[in-house]
């Protein structure tokens, strides 16, 4: 067994999604049997107790990869040494509040998270943003972390993408690991663009088994309005599912992804298909040697175009609204 535990700090340690997702990182689903784990569990002062419950049940779980826990309401603390952080806890939005005061709310949080990993966490940091809105809290936490390369700052398309995966697999009645590049563009947020486009099963285009009336009507709008389906259903938002889709993501950014294969991960744009360089959103990208790498080239459709461009509007707006907490 490797005998150097991974430190793995998690933020919103005592939330719905953190307690499902601890227990699969300390179960060893994300960094593998053979890696022991240390954690380190962000919490707002309030939910400190709440977090030390939490700690007692991953202790009577007897994981035997699981080496300590440690809880801090200090980001310093909490991204000391770090290898990997799942960046969950944010501010939930109130009711009847404007999206642009929840943008501003959790912007104060992701700014000092991104300084305090900036001058705390290792070399090799990875991080992945859940909290929403997602993809623009990645951009401020990047934007005050100019030391790690902005690519190590990830925000979550992995559930939007299984969520294809799932409806795909369902439509066609194949399992969900027969279908390859899938990509879900955009934000996380309504106004994604669930892309069937390059999807193939057994190398077939996807597009030839599916109607394309089905697609536009029933498969995308599904995929993007999901999330309300589920607290609709529920009762709740989603948090088992957004779990594993973090288990997904850092798991295949660790270990890499198998040849000629892509995922959605959002990540800093560096300009490339019409995305505003530095902006936050999903696009194909393989992980090969610890790194996620965009994949280049991909010939776009006039549709394909305007269903990013919607979201690089989108994001442009959030952009602009959290302007002053961007450095
Ligand atoms: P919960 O409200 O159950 O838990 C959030 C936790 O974060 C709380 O315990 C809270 O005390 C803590 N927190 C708040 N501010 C913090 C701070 N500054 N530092 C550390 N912890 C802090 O929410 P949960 O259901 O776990 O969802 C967490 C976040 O994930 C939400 O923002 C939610 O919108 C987002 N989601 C993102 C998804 C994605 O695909 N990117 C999907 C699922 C989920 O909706």
């Amino acid at each position: 067994m490797n005998k150097t535990p991974v430190k793995v700090a998690v933020t919103g340690a005592a939330g719905q999604i953190a307690y499902s997702l601890l227990f699969r990182i300390a179960s060893g689903s994300v960094f593998g049997p053979e890696t022991p784990v240390e954690l380190n569990l962000l919490e707002i002062t309030p939910a400190l107790h709440a977090t030390e419950g939490v700690a007692m049940e991953l202790f009577d779980s007897a994981f035997p990869l699981l080496t300590g826990i440690n809880i801090t309401d200090d980001p310093a603390k909490a991204f000391d040494g770090a290898n990997a952080a799942f960046l969950v806890g944010a501010k939930p939005r109130g009711k009847g509040e404007e999206r642009s005061a929840l943008l501003g709310a959790n912007g104060k949080i992701f700014g000092p998270q991104g300084a305090a990993l900036n001058d705390h966490a290792a070399d090799d940091i990875k991080v992945l943003v859940v909290g929403n809105p997602a993809n623009t809290n990645t951009m401020i936490a990047a934007s005050h972390a100019k030391d790690i390369p902005a690519e190590r700052f990830t925000a979550m398309m992995r559930l939007d993408h299984n969520r294809s995966l799932s409806q795909l697999s369902q439509k066609i009645g194949v399992p969900t690991t027969e279908i390859k590049n899938m990509i879900v563009w955009g934000n996380h947020s309504a106004d994604q663009f669930p892309d069937i486009t390059y999807a193939t099963i057994a190398g077939e285009k996807v597009s030839d088994k599916v109607d394309a009336a089905w697609v536009e009507q029933d498969f995308i709008p599904r995929v993007a309005k999901r999330g309300a389906e589920i607290i609709e259903v529920r009762g709740s938002s989603s948090a088992a599912s957004a779990a594993a889709a973090a288990v997904d993501h850092m798991r295949d950014w660790v270990t890499g992804t198998p040849e000629g294969e892509w995922v959605s991960v959002a990540l800093p744009s560096d300009g490339s298909y019409g995305i505003d360089e530095g902006l936050v959103a999903g696009v194909p990208c393989y992980a090969k040697d610890g790194e996620w790498v965009r994949v280049e080239g991909l010939d776009l459709s006039e549709v394909q175009r305007a269903g990013i461009e919607r979201n690089v509007k989108a994001l442009r707006e959030e952009r602009d609204a959290v302007k002053d907490l961007l450095v």
